[in-house]
């Protein structure tokens, strides 16, 4: 029976670019072949307990304006209502994925027995329901940052205390992913990090992070878990300083621990735009290291600089994600996670569908269009173009040479660069020929 909670909503179908109804995809069309891969299969949706289910709509003035029949969250018996609706969610938009923090699941009971017991409660009704819909777990995580025992951190905690209760989280947290069959499991430490040195051991902490991660490592092994551990960077919020800033600080960090080949990124387009960047550079670098592991994608408004994780709703912004994507092959464990929540005011359920809808339908008109751009072949052209004296023997030869050399050269044949245009605006434009 179902809950009434989306009563009148019917699952969402695709009607094609001409239609006008909010509630039907316009792009998202799951078996249109893009690359030789149904859209679905490149694009792997998830939908995100937390900001979807858990969030009550409350902000730092005001309280909850939801008002869901699964609140308050302190129950078991509302945390299976809140499940029952969250698969009639899935059911509706039709994505393949979900994915939790232990936190959004279950109610916090305060000690870790209860929470234990509670989380293998409800990841057991929740894998019975994942049987009958079909529905995946693209990854599951631990909230090591909303309690207040997390205050000043999990593994990078001053007090071992804190350290046990993260690694007994965190290894609960892997083995609920582990028997849901989740293809990843996540770590974002919001409060890995400091709000003033006056008070912290930066190289203490960082040690203990990183060997914090490899015991995440070797148990995930143990356990023969075969998903991909990711990291999620973001440089700040709630932490003043995160010690995962960006992907080439995470990287950097995998390196040190020896972790490089064991763990991959978690990359999250606001959290690119916190760190200063755009969201395809943190691709990019992730790429080129091939440590690209899975997106959150969602923005985050650019006046108020801070991570109001909307849905994403800009093409551009979406297409030249996807073109990065598609260039490293694309997503094998990973997938696009809608780390995001309707605003405050959208207190209906039809919102909470409708913005899911809205951004699925613009995730996949930027796969269209980065699909376009890559048949098309034009950046690639330039690029090429661009480099091109780097393909002469003479060029090669000079990487294995040495200043002295270099510098005889230079004389002995009197070059003198001749600079050429980069032409960023002609590039540019011509990916807005595609968006
Ligand atoms: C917060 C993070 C968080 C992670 C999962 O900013 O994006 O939601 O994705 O803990
Ligand atoms: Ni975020
Ligand atoms: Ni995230």
């Amino acid at each position: 029976m179902p809950s009434g909670f989306f009563e009148g909503i019917e699952p969402i179908r695709f009607e094609g670019a001409d239609s006008k109804n909010p509630l039907a995809f316009r792009h998202y069309n799951p078996d249109e072949i893009v690359m030789g891969k149904r859209m679905e299969d490149h694009l792997r949706f998830a939908v995100a307990w937390w900001h979807s289910f858990a969030w009550e709509g409350g902000d730092p003035f005001g309280g909850p304006t939801f008002e869901r029949p699964w609140h308050p969250q302190d129950d078991m018996g509302r945390a299976r209502i809140k499940a029952d609706i969250a698969f009639e969610m899935f059911e509706i938009l039709g994505q393949p994925y979900f994915c939790w923090h232990d936190a959004d699941i279950r109610p916090e009971r305060g000690n870790f027995a209860d929470n234990l017991r509670t989380l293998e409660e409800i990841t057991d009704y929740i894998g019975e329901k994942m049987q009958v819909s079909g529905t995946k777990l693209l990854w599951g995580t631990a909230n090591m940052f909303s309690h207040r025992r997390w205050m000043a951190g999990a593994s990078t905690n001053p007090d071992p205390d804190v350290f046990a209760f993260a690694a007994a989280t965190v290894k609960s947290c892997l083995d609920a992913t582990h028997k849901l069959g989740g293809e990843n499991y996540v770590l974002w430490g919001g409060r890995e990090g400091y709000e003033t040195l006056l008070n912290t051991d930066m190289k203490t902490e960082l040690d203990h992070m990183g060997r914090f991660l490899n015991m995440v490592v070797e148990y995930k092994h143990k356990i023969g878990f075969q998903g991909t551990i990711l990291v999620e960077p973001k440089p700040q919020e709630p932490s003043k300083h995160q010690y995962d800033y960006d992907a080439a600080t995470c990287i950097g960090f995998l390196r040190k621990y020896g972790l490089e080949n064991e763990v991959k990124l978690n990359l999250e387009q606001g959290h690119a735009i916190l760190a200063g960047h755009s969201f395809e550079h943190e691709i990019a670098v992730a790429a080129a290291e091939g440590m690209l592991g899975s997106i959150d994608m969602n923005r985050n408004d650019y006046q108020s600089g801070w991570d109001t994780d909307q849905f994403p709703n800009n093409t551009p912004e979406v297409a030249l994600a996807y073109y990065y994507i598609l260039n490293a092959g694309g997503f094998t464990t990973g997938g696009t996670n809608f780390d995001a929540k309707i605003r405050r005011q959208s207190i209906d359920s039809k919102d909470l569908i409708a913005a899911h809808v809205g951004g699925m339908d613009i995730c996949a008109r930027g796969l269209k269009a980065a699909a376009a751009m890559i048949d098309d072949g034009g950046l690639q052209a330039a690029i090429s173009d661009r480099y091109s004296g780097w393909k002469t023997p003479e060029a090669l030869a000079m990487l294995n040479s040495d200043l002295d050399d270099i510098a005889a050269q230079v004389l002995a044949k009197a070059i003198n660069p001749t600079p050429r245009s980069g032409r960023q605006e002609i590039l540019e434009s011509y990916v807005n020929m595609f968006v």
